[in-house]
C-alpha cells in the first residue's frame, strides 16, 4: 500500500509564508476513486442530498438549478471517517499549523457541466466567526484533474495575514454564499493532476471559477480546527443562515 507523504520543513514554511500549500501526488489514485464512488450519489440525488449553494433568488426551491452542488461525504458515506485519508489529512494539518486539529465538517462540493457557478473570493473565518480565529485549516480534494477551465482553487498569496475582509452578500443570491474583495494582484491558480490536494489557512482568501467544461467538476473539502475548538459562532455583521427547505434567511444570534 503507498504511504502518504510527511511534511517537511520546506512545506510547513510555504504554508506559513503563504497560506496555502499544493501537495501532489498526495493521495493514491485508489484511495480517490473510492471516495469518488461513495459519494458521487450526492450529485446524482442532489433534490434529496445536497444544497444548491447558488441558489438564485426569485427561483423557486423545486426549480434551483443545483449550479454548485452542496453536499455532506461523511454523512452520505460515514466510511470516509474511518479512512487512511481522513488520518492523514489531520496529521499533515497539525504539522502544518503547528498544533493538534482534529475534523470538523466535510462538503462534496460539485459544478455541473458549462454551467457550474463561481465559488467568489471568500475567507473561511468570515463564514465560520470569530470563534475559529487562527483555529482553522481545509484540505480540498479534487475527485479528478482540475484547471481554470473546470474549477481549480485559487488563492491570495500572503492573504491570511491581512485579516479577516469584510464580506457581502451577492444581490441575486438566495443561499448564504459570502463573497470579498482582496488584492488579487496575489491571486495564485492551482491546476492540479488526481492524486494531489490543496491546504489553507482559515483567512486565506481564495475562489474556484465556473466550470465551462464537458464534465461535471466534484472535489471534497475537509475542514479541520485545533482541538478544543468550538464551533462557528461570534459572527461577523454579513453572516447569515439560509434554509433550504423554506428559503428562510437568519441572523445568527451571536452576530
Ligand atoms: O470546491 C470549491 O469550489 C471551493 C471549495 C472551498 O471554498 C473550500 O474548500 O474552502
Amino acid at each position: 500500500m503507498r504511504a502518504y507523504p510527511t511534511c517537511s520543513d520546506e512545506q510547513r514554511r510555504c504554508f506559513d509564508a503563504n497560506g496555502y500549500l499544493v501537495v501532489e501526488h498526495a493521495v493514491a489514485v485508489n484511495d480517490v476513486t473510492q471516495v469518488r464512488e461513495n459519494c458521487d450519489v450526492i450529485v446524482e440525488k442532489r433534490h434529496k442530498l445536497a444544497f444548491d449553494w447558488a441558489w438564485e433568488k426569485n427561483t423557486p426551491r423545486e426549480a434551483r438549478k443545483f449550479k454548485i452542488v452542496q453536499g455532506s461525504p461523511s454523512r452520505t458515506w460515514p466510511g470516509i471517517n474511518d479512512t487512511r485519508l481522513r488520518r492523514w489529512m489531520i496529521a499533515f494539518g497539525s504539522a502544518l499549523l503547528g498544533k493538534p486539529i482534529e475534523f470538523w465538517y466535510d462538503q462534496y462540493l460539485a459544478k455541473p457541466p458549462f454551467e457550474g457557478a463561481e465559488l467568489y473570493w471568500h475567507q473561511d473565518e468570515g463564514y465560520w466567526g470569530r470563534n475559529l480565529d487562527e483555529r482553522g485549516i481545509t484540505c480540498w480534494l479534487p475527485l479528478h484533474d482540475v484547471d481554470v477551465a473546470n474549477g481549480c482553487m485559487h488563492f491570495i498569496a500572503g492573504g491570511h495575514r491581512d485579516g479577516v475582509l469584510e464580506h457581502f452578500q451577492p444581490e441575486h443570491i438566495q443561499s448564504d454564499l459570502l463573497y470579498c474583495e482582496p488584492d488579487t494582484s496575489r491571486s495564485v491558480a492551482c491546476p492540479i493532476s488526481v492524486g494531489g490536494v490543496t491546504f489553507h489557512h482559515g483567512k486565506t482568501p481564495h475562489m474556484t471559477p465556473p466550470n465551462t467544461t464537458d464534465g461535471w467538476r466534484r472535489a471534497v473539502t475537509t475542514h479541520m480546527r485545533v482541538v478544543g475548538s468550538e464551533g462557528e459562532g461570534d459572527h461577523y455583521p454579513w453572516k447569515i443562515y439560509v434554509n433550504q427547505f423554506t428559503g428562510e434567511r437568519t441572523v445568527p444570534s451571536s452576530r
